[in-house]
């Protein structure tokens, strides 16, 4: 088959494309991973051609010999769609997961997104901890959220709680919470680090004053959650545009309740007392 028709490549560049719809991807901004299961990869291995090993930039052992399809590195988002062999690849990592060839794409020259090692790095934690279940990355540069890591003070806790209480949904799709890393600068495996050492416990990093990182299983799942986490980002910036003190909001012992029923563990860590 070929890679352009194969169905992980389109719902790849689909998401691209919704990505860039809502306004998350100015210039170059923002990346996505997927990591490629074996049926998937051997379905279109006629088409690869095998470039030069090159260093990661991080070490991720127990992702050695498998494949990703990545965005490309100063690639818009934009252009995912309409000209996906250039904006595009598809990597394999060798068998200590220290180096990465590619495969397929950037027919142009390039090599793959800045964040590869945030990426890979959290493809190693998720695909631990969900016991292989997880397979999408997704950094997006969301406005709303940007905008809140100007005011909220920079903790999980208050920043799970402000985005739960925003939406009623919130709480069902993203149970685990949020978490936060400071300023930091992008593009190492400093950064790398402390956005997997969160993945650990949640689907959602934040990066202070730069957008968001999100895991899920599929495009649906971790699109979903990205729009999710974001659109409630509005609408709390929307409430404090309005007044810093909201009238009457969802209550800890309400989230206590909607977990019964929707039969999800909400830590109680976000669930404090505000006065
Ligand atoms: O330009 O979003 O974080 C790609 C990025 C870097
Ligand atoms: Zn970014």
């Amino acid at each position: 088959m070929k890679v352009l028709e194969a169905e992980f490549v389109r719902g790849f560049i689909r998401m691209a494309g919704d990505g860039w719809d809502q306004g998350w991807h100015e210039r170059n901004g923002g990346n996505l991973s997927y990591r490629i299961k074996p049926e998937e990869a051997a379905s279109v291995e006629e088409e690869f051609s095998r470039r030069e090993w090159q260093p990661i930039g991080t070490s991720v052992p127990d992702l050695a010999k498998e494949y990703f399809l990545v965005t490309g590195s100063g690639k818009y988002m934009r252009n995912v769609s309409i000209k996906p062999e250039d904006s595009i690849c598809i990597i394999e990592l060798d068998e200590k997961g220290e180096n990465y060839r590619i495969c397929w794409g950037l027919v142009n020259g390039g090599k793959p997104t800045s964040e590869l090692p945030s990426h890979l790095m959290n493809h190693e934690v998720k695909k631990n901890v969900t016991g292989g279940r997880y397979r999408v990355i997704y950094h997006a540069h969301t406005t709303n959220t940007i905008a809140l890591t100007f005011v909220l003070p920079l903790k999980d806790e208050t920043f799970t709680r402000e985005l739960w209480e925003m939406a009623t949904e919130c709480p069902v799709v993203f149970p685990d919470g949020i978490g936060i890393v400071p300023w930091m600068v992008p593009g190492g495996r400093d950064i790398a680090v402390a956005t997997s050492e969160l993945m650990k416990k949640y689907d959602v990093a934040v990066w202070a004053h730069h957008g968001m990182f999100c895991a899920g299983e599929d495009f649906d799942l971790t699109f979903g959650l990205m729009h999710t986490v974001e659109k409630s980002a509005e609408i709390l910036v929307k409430v404090l545009s309005m007044t810093p003190n909201k009238r009457q909001t969802i209550e800890p012992d309400d989230f206590r309740n909607l977990a019964v029923d929707f039969k999800v563990t909400l830590p109680e860590k976000f669930l404090y007392e505000k006065h």
